[in-house]
């Protein structure tokens, strides 16, 4: 063990109250909005084929150019209602947004700049009316904030001399000024997440990243914090040098996820996110942009992988630069919504199935342990309750192999959809066979009701009723 001062300490895996609901959520809604909504990946008539909201960098425009985009942001389409029932029909439970970008343009009228929306011609508190109207909508709030700042004078990348020392210190007490000013100012909000974390000037403040944290938490009790945030005394991110994580959840996952059979990534919470499109997160109004979008189909696959294996899934929408929403992204979070409506009982609530081992034709969820689970006697894995099968892949044999683990028993299976029971063959006691349903363009959601093998020896004979496949 390495003796670090700003390492993850004594820190053990939370699991207060705030804690539990961020990790029943399972599905968040990522929303990024600011200037670069507005050009949305072009510059004086230059398409860049690469994320919107990095258009500052890539087209390599001044910071005087850039911020003469407030005077646009005039939010006609700008409905934040609209964007909390699109996200709560779709069934995410909570959103995180942007609150200040790399470009350093902040959603909110913070004191402490004069590149907010203060400055654009509503002069409206926009991240404010955003917070209000998800939370109206029962969905829990977290903040996104960007240590990195492409627009304040005193940014670093890296630390070489003493003027780079003084005025990244300098730049460390505005992003303190303002991540207070925001727990001040919405201390309603659940969580942060920080982003832009990734240079040596802040890996080399491990101390004050240590701090912020320990600050927000004092200002929001039971606040959620990405493990983003973090570095340690020696610029380890995200797990300290010892291994240990740092912050409350690891966020290391971006438009990727770990693979389907490692389980490793149970041992702690996590949440990865992930773009519709394929590669922007801001608006983007390019056929490249078009190009990746995801289906329905693939969302939820991706929600079904993230629960089986213990995470949440945040997903990006990018409104417009009027603050309208993208049709396509608005009729994607209707039809994963339409899924959610039946299915939603193998995502929200849910954690991996344990014992069941990947199954290759899709992914295993089970109810998390209830609050005062540590109250009652332990179970085995899963040997009784109910299972959820996610089934993404039809295997071209028709047939879904299951593999039980030792002691327990499938007692009936039920298609969510319509409720219908499936039928299936039992093998040797530790196998079943399902047949693959036919195709429906969306994942299908098996429930297999458990039992521990032996309660009923009845139950544990072939059913004649059904051929062997
Ligand atoms: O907010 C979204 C992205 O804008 C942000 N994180 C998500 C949630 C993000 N910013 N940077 N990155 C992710 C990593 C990308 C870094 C790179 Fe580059 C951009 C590598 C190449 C282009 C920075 C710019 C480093 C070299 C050039």
């Amino acid at each position: 063990m390495i003796a670090l001062r700003y390492g993850a300490g004594s820190q053990v895996r939370r699991d207060d109250p705030a804690m539990r609901a961020f990790r029943a959520d399972r599905f968040g809604q990522f929303v990024h909005w600011g200037l670069y909504a507005l050009p949305a990946g072009t510059w004086k008539g230059r398409t860049i084929d690469f994320a919107a909201e990095f258009l500052m960098h890539s087209a390599h425009v001044s910071r005087k150019d850039w911020a003469a985009l407030a005077a646009e942001f005039t939010l006609e389409g700008f409905d934040p209602v609209e964007w909390a029932r699109t996200a709560k029909a779709m069934g995410a439970r909570y959103v995180t947004v942007t609150t200040k970008h790399h470009d350093g343009f902040c959603l909110w009228p913070s004191a402490y700049s004069d590149f907010t929306v203060a400055a654009t011609p509503s002069g409206r508190d926009v991240l404010g009316e955003i917070i209000e109207a998800y939370q109206a909508e029962g969905l829990a709030v977290h903040l996104y904030y960007s240590v990195l700042d492409w627009h304040h004078p005193d940014w670093r990348y890296a630390l070489e001399t003493d003027d780079d020392r003084a005025a990244f210190d300098r730049y460390l007490e505005f992003a303190t000024d303002q991540l207070v000013e925001l727990a001040e100012r919405y201390p309603q909000v659940r969580g942060f997440w920080f982003d832009g974390t990734w240079d040596a000037s802040v890996k080399a403040n491990g101390r004050w990243t240590c701090e912020i944290e320990r600050i927000l938490k004092e200002r929001i009790p039971g606040a959620i914090v990405n493990s983003r945030l973090r570095a340690d005394d020696l610029g380890a991110r995200h797990f300290d040098s010892n291994g240990a994580l740092m912050g409350d959840y690891e966020s290391g996952y971006e438009r990727r996820l770990p693979a389907p059979w490692d389980l490793s990534v149970t041992a702690h919470d996590w949440e990865a996110c992930a773009t519709i499109t394929q590669a922007t997160w801001g608006f983007h109004d390019s056929a490249w942009a078009d190009s990746g979008r995801k289906s329905p189909a693939q969302i939820v696959e991706q929600l079904a992988q993230t629960v089986s294996l213990g995470g949440n899934l945040l997903l990006n929408f990018g409104p417009r630069g009027d603050g309208s929403l993208v049709p396509a992204e608005v009729e994607l979070a209707r039809e994963v919504g339409a899924w959610m409506d039946v299915n939603s009982a193998a995502v929200h609530a849910s954690g991996p199935a344990n014992g069941w081992e990947y199954p290759g034709w899709g992914f295993y969820t089970a109810p998390l342990e209830p609050a005062d689970a540590s109250d009652t006697p332990a179970e085995p894995a899963h040997g009784a309750g109910v299972v959820h099968a996610v089934v993404t892949r039809i295997p071209v044999s028709g047939v879904l192999p299951v593999e039980l683990p030792p002691g327990v028993e499938v007692r009936s299976i039920r298609a969510l959809a319509d409720g219908a029971d499936v039928p299936f063959t039992v093998l040797d006691g530790r196998s079943l066979r399902i047949p693959a349903p036919a195709s429906a363009g969306m994942p299908v959601v098996f429930a297999l009701e458990l039992g521990a093998a032996g309660d009923d020896p009845a139950l544990r004979e072939p059913n004649p009723d059904v051929a062997l496949v």
